[in-house]
């Protein structure tokens, strides 16, 4: 056991899976998250029984049990354009206070690749559209809810070669407008050799401010000879200036445990995207992807995750 794992199981757990799917489906896995109208609810990755994944809204009160699932996708591929032909993967949600809206980053897949795609929601019931933000090869991009310098930041995981990202680390870019976006910039690579992230690091969650800098969860993966192990680690960006790490913690936080993170669809997976903040009680909820199977809930005080990540070494990644 890893005495550095910062969150706790639910008991719960797996609290969905694809059986709680009002329709069949495959698997219902890394999910987004969000406190809306006092209710806990999740933007799920749904893969279907063809293998393409949507994305669907699920409720509930109290963000553990009692969930209500949409009948019908939030998000799923339209007919005729091919850059999601292959559907819509790994949403993250944030309220963009300055245009009143929700914002779901995700990727769409189609035969271009995997592209970072931009929907904004009142409700979460329909879609404004935005489209693709980021061509292919681009993946794992989430939001900060307000700009800096007067500028949206996206971090984000290009992987065209020259790229800042292309090394399977995670990069940042700036818009105006939400439409048109700069160059990538290096934010965080992933380590060498034998560490635990050494081969591809991803943004998990929009990072989540505190008065010390943005927190950053994110996942790393090892590749070994039985495939990819994905854990969950953090870091600390500068508030005002969040292509600069401040802080990074040495040890993962998270790891593949528990049987349904161990086994299933991809065996040894947990992908957070969805972190929720209780500001009355301090904790915080990670919803994440287990096996790219189901869907597993953990939880931990944000004062703890900051008191560790601030004793980490400050080094610039
Ligand atoms: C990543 C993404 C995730 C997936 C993970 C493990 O590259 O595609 O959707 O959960 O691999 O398979």
């Amino acid at each position: 056991m890893n005495r550095r794992e910062l969150f706790e199981r639910h008991a719960s757990n797996p609290i969905l899976t694809a059986a709680d799917w009002p329709y069949a489906v495959n698997a219902v896995f890394n999910p987004a998250a969000a406190v809306v109208g006092g209710e806990t609810l999740i933007l799920a990755r749904v893969e279907d029984l063809r293998g393409i994944s949507h994305l669907c809204v699920a409720r509930s009160a109290n963000g553990i049990d009692g969930w209500t699932v949409d009948p019908k996708p939030l998000l799923a591929p339209a007919d005729g354009i091919e850059s999601e032909e292959w559907g819509f993967e790994d949403p993250r949600v944030v309220w963009l206070p300055e245009l009143e809206r929700w914002a779901i980053t995700c990727t769409a897949y189609g035969p271009p690749g995997p592209a970072v795609y931009l929907a904004l929601t009142d409700d979460f019931s329909t879609v404004d559209r935005r489209g693709v933000i980021m061509g292919a090869d681009d993946k794992n991009a989430a939001l900060l809810p307000d700009r800096i310098d007067g500028k949206w930041i996206l971090f984000h995981r290009p992987s065209h070669e020259a790229a800042a990202g292309s090394s399977g680390e995670i990069a940042l870019s700036r818009s105006d407008d939400l439409t048109a976006w700069s160059a990538p910039e290096h934010v965080l690579a992933p380590r060498e050799g034998a560490w635990w992230d050494s081969r591809r690091v991803g943004i998990g969650p929009p990072p989540l401010r505190t008065e010390h800098g943005w927190l950053i969860v994110y996942h790393g993966v090892k590749d070994t000879v039985s495939g990819g192990l994905y854990r969950i680690g953090l870091a600390l960006a500068e508030l005002d200036e969040p292509s600069r790490i401040s802080h990074r913690l040495p040890e993962w936080i998270f790891g593949s445990q528990a049987p349904y993170e161990r086994v299933g669809d991809v065996g040894n997976a947990v992908f957070p995207c969805g972190l929720v903040h209780d500001e009355a009680t301090g904790q915080l909820r990670m919803y994440y992807g287990a096996a790219d199977t189901s869907i597993g809930l953990a939880t931990a005080q944000l004062a703890d995750l900051v008191d560790a990540v601030l004793a980490a070494p400050v080094k610039p990644s």
